[in-house]
């Protein structure tokens, strides 16, 4: 059955032009990062439930992340934050990750969750908190390090609640400051990754709000600082695509935190409430991947695709993996755009004809192709289905309740 429909969805796409082979091993390249609090129990401010199962320790994290990988093929990188994920020993962590078949990816500091931040971390009034959160993005830079890790995630809960609360200028340059200091201890392999966030915990304002200030801040910096797209961190009605295609232009798109929002940061699983922009994500990405210009391609696939979710009601590892496998079935479908069909229409101002080049290509359906990827490179089929037929789900109730949370 899948055979025969494999066999008819290549001939369509041959037809077409497209050169399916290609695409194969495009998406046999295409691989995301998970994040090691998406494993954990998470919540809301209302409550934070306890599932049972979930892991105790960094360790357990690396060991639900390596299934994962293994069913799905996509995910051989785990994002770790800071102090959640600390452990004494990193080298160590980082021997048991690639005793799994993974490796730690971005490090992520924590700036948020202590008392001290409650009024800002590294744009704090009082120079010894600013001096303790810099201090803390030092460490992070030496953890990553240990950890072999490229990228460093910030993301900043700085803001105020009130007009009046801070000096909004004096807390950017304060901002730059720490920044900077950081940006110096990196090794010249290391990224900066900028997260920007329009509000939330602070609600009158964010010191780092949208793309532009991260942006800024980057270009400040240097090339080794780049900025991160988190998908659920816009205002409604963001157009999140032409933030994407600017900074790819501009050679500053070092990332994505992929995540659904319906609100506002809901940090929902990907491609659950807007798959389609998901796709037309891509479709910039894979627009850049074209160019002639050798700094954009390069910077294209220097992307980092992270998933930045908290599951607060689904069973960790099952929203993990529909979580991949979302970000994978929206890019393959990308894979089939067209663009010389798109760039004809374009010459001819023929507005409808370029936008149904590109809606087209997200109506096929790829599932055929996505099973042909998996069999071929020896994975199940539905790798959904293989997790909850195997017995992983049951040995993981031998953890019990009250893992891991943030
Ligand atoms: C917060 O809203 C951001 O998305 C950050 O990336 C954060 O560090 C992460 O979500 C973990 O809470
Ligand atoms: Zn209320
Ligand atoms: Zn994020
Ligand atoms: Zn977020």
């Amino acid at each position: 059955m899948t055979d025969k429909a494999y066999a008819l969805f290549e001939e369509q796409q041959t037809a077409r032009g497209i050169d399916v082979e290609a695409v194969k091993r495009k998406i046999k390249q295409f691989k995301i990062e998970t994040p090691s609090w998406g494993y954990g129990d998470s919540g809301t401010r209302f409550k934070v439930f306890q599932k049972e199962g979930v892991p105790r320790d960094p360790f357990e994290k690396m060991e639900d992340a390596a299934i994962v990988h293994r069913l799905t093929g996509l995910a051989p990188t785990v994002a770790i934050h800071i102090p959640w994920d600390k452990v004494g020993d990193y080298g160590k962590l980082r021997s048991h990750a690639e005793s799994l078949g993974l490796q730690i990816g971005a490090v992520n500091p924590n700036l948020f969750q202590e008392d001290d931040y409650m009024l800002g971390s590294v744009t704090n009034s009082d120079a010894a908190v600013r001096r303790k959160a810099t201090d803390h993005l030092l460490e992070c830079v030496d953890i990553a390090k240990e950890t072999g890790s490229r990228d460093l995630s910030l993301w900043f809960a700085d803001g105020t609640n009130y007009p009046g609360q801070g000096d909004i200028r004096q807390r950017k340059n304060w901002m730059q400051e720490a920044l900077s200091e950081m940006y110096k201890a990196l090794t010249k392999d290391m990224r900066m990754l900028i997260e920007y966030k329009c509000f939330e915990p602070g609600f009158y304002h964010t010191d780092l709000a949208d793309w532009g200030m991260a942006y800024n801040m980057a270009l400040k910096l240097g090339d080794q600082a780049q900025v991160l797209v988190d998908t659920g961190h816009h205002l409604p009605g963001a157009n999140i695509e032409h933030i994407v295609a600017y900074l790819i232009d501009e050679k500053r798109l070092g990332g994505f935190h992929f995540n659904s929002r319906k609100y506002a940061d809901d940090d929902l699983i990907v491609g659950t409430v807007n798959p389609y922009e998901l796709f037309l994500i891509f479709y910039q990405i894979l627009n850049g991947a074209a160019d002639s210009d050798e700094g954009i391609r390069r910077g294209v696939d220097s992307i980092a695709y992270m998933l930045d979710q908290s599951h607060n009601i689904e069973q960790k590892i099952p929203a993990m993996i529909r979580s991949v496998l979302n970000v994978q079935s929206a890019y393959a479908k990308a894979l089939l755009i067209d663009h010389r069909e798109v760039a004809a229409a374009q010459e001819k101002n023929d507005v409808l004809a370029a936008e149904h080049a590109i809606r087209k290509a997200s109506e096929f359906d790829v599932t055929p192709l996505l099973h042909a990827v998996r069999e071929e490179e020896g994975l199940p089929i539905d790798p959904m289905e293989a997790y909850l037929t195997s017995s992983y789900p049951e040995e993981i109730k031998a953890r019990g309740k009250g893992g891991a949370s943030w």
